[in-house]
């Protein structure tokens, strides 16, 4: 039990979370890990949504707003920590929810779709009732789509991925927003536009945009997109990492 004083209360919940969800099978063993790196990478950007990502969230909401098929993929990780608010934005964007494993058993799938359902998803894709397709006929595992979902999807919200799937959805021509504490990840760097904040903070700050840039124009949006650069906003996180780090030596 975490106390609520302890100076690092909102971390251990998390952990607790995350443990939980491991413990019922939902998470990967390998997720426990990319937690742990994640919780790293928390750590130097001060554990709060900088400006950078600020600005990627105002950007992605724009990028979803326009998007004619807009896709929510999960996975594990994302399913224990942000269920709930994942169906809240895919409500808001009429978007589909898909169910996207890199470490996929039939299991697993099982639980994240039971997960989304009991917080609200109407319909989840990429389960194992689904024939799957390969991506521009890709036959490795990471290429999986829903053909109602990731197939045919334009832009692919995809976050804490693998660099591999990261690449094959950018290869078969979506437009991908990824939410990734470490800005120097594969997935990152290849994103279209690349949330570098926690997935608990970023995807509520993502829903509060929806909500102020729903009734925008089309214009409107994509001006926000213009004024964008995902590589100058990732090397502006970079820089203040690195400030952080200095301010500690
Ligand atoms: O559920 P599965 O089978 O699809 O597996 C999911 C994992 C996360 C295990 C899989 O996709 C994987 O191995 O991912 P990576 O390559 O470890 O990348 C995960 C990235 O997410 C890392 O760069 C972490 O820093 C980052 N990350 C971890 N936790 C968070 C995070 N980013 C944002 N918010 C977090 N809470």
């Amino acid at each position: 039990m975490v106390e609520k004083g302890h100076p690092r209360y909102k971390s251990l919940k998390l952990r607790e979370k995350i443990l939980e969800a491991y413990h019922k099978g939902v998470l990967a063993d390998a997720g426990i890990i990319a937690h742990g790196r994640g919780e790293a990478f928390d750590y130097l950007i001060g554990e709060k949504t900088r400006k950078p990502a600020a600005r990627a969230i105002k950007a992605a909401a724009a990028l979803l707003l326009l998007a004619k098929n807009p896709v929510l993929s999960v996975n594990g990780n994302t399913a224990a920590l942000v269920p709930e608010e994942i169906v809240e934005l895919a409500r808001l964007l009429n978007a589909k929810i898909e169910i996207n494993l890199f470490h996929r058993t039939p299991k697993r799938v099982k639980l994240i779709e039971k997960i989304l359902k009991e917080a609200g998803a109407e319909e989840v894709l990429g389960t194992e009732d689904e024939k799957l397709k390969h991506l521009k006929g890709i036959k490795s595992p990471r290429a999986t789509a829903s053909p109602r979902g990731i197939y045919i999807a334009d832009v692919v919200l995809v976050p804490l991925e693998d660099g591999d799937r990261a690449e094959v959805l950018k290869k078969a021509g979506k437009a991908i927003i990824t939410v990734d504490l470490n800005p120097l990840s594969r997935t990152s760097q290849k994103a279209d536009i690349s949330i570098t904040d926690n997935i608990v903070r970023a995807i509520p700050l993502l829903i509060k945009y929806v909500k102020k840039l729903k009734d925008y124009k089309k214009d409107e949006l994509k001006k926000i997109l213009e004024g964008f650069n995902n590589k100058k906003n990732l090397e502006y996180m970079l820089r203040l990492i690195d400030l952080q780090r200095m301010r500690k030596l």
